[in-house]
């Protein structure tokens, strides 16, 4: 366990890297903490957000892939959270000074029509959903050369930095769609499989997760189910994920 102070020491790290876009190293190279203390760290970052006006949007998984999960050494998803300050409108400008070396993810979203229960074992979290997206989120992880550890990411709010939601639709199987994402002249071609097996998934993780760490989940708030294929860079221009049947979301780097 790391000391209160410490948590706020660290958060303070992250947020000053994440507004100045410059990058910051490992955190786990001058201080040993635990996911405990990371999503302590986490929670000290979004107050530090909340103190600056910003609005709890949804919240977002990582490592839903099988493969992920094997390179990090875990067996657990790691939850992240959203903001109205990251949230980007479909074909919208994002602006690539303000990010540090940021990444691009196609995924699908889900929306909440009612607050989840988190602590009810009953509750059924794929009736709380009204609507699913193809969405984009572009990742930019605060620590130098991407070097981080599990603790690391999970106290970097899981590299969150911006997202894109397309049209929404009522709610729908998504469990093996086919995805594909144009970055410049980066393809990266898969499926909704590879989140979890299938998204819904995803949703179930999540509450898991949710109900671990005491994240509530408000009805209106976007979950961003994990990444449908590898990280490709996000490159200047205009950067698409379609995902059959779902439909298309563009963002446009500058
Ligand atoms: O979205 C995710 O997969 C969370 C972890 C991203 C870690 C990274 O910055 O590569």
């Amino acid at each position: 366990m790391i000391t209160a102070d410490t948590v706020e020491m660290l958060a303070e790290r992250l947020d000053a890297a994440q507004t100045a876009a410059a990058d910051t190293p490992s955190l786990a190279d001058t201080h040993e903490f635990g996911i405990e203390d990371a999503y302590a760290i986490q929670a000290a970052l979004l107050a530090r957000r909340r103190a600056r006006g910003e609005h709890l949007t949804g919240v977002k998984l990582g490592f839903t892939s099988r493969a992920k999960m094997a390179q990090m050494g875990v067996s657990d998803v790691i939850v992240g959270r959203l903001t109205d300050a990251m949230r980007v409108a479909d074909g919208a400008e994002v602006d690539l000074a303000r990010l540090i070396h940021p990444k691009v993810e196609p995924e699908v979203a889900y929306r909440l029509c009612r607050d989840v229960e988190v602590a009810d074992p009953t509750v059924d979290i794929e009736s709380c959903v009204d609507a699913v997206a193809p969405a984009l989120e572009i990742i930019d992880s605060r620590y130098r050369d991407f070097r981080f550890t599990y603790e690391d990411v999970v106290a970097d709010n899981t590299s969150a930095a911006a997202y894109a939601i397309g049209a929404w639709r009522p709610a729908a199987q998504v469990s093996n769609r086919a995805v594909r994402l144009l970055s410049g002249t980066a393809e990266a071609v898969g499926s909704t499989a590879a989140t979890l097996g299938s998204p819904v998934r995803a949703l179930h993780a999540l509450l898991d997760m949710c109900r671990r760490r005491g994240i509530p989940l408000r009805a209106g708030q976007v979950v961003l189910a994990g990444a449908a294929t590898a990280a490709v860079p996000l490159a200047p221009g205009v950067t698409s994920c379609e995902v059959a049947g779902l439909g298309t979301v563009s963002v446009r780097g500058v």
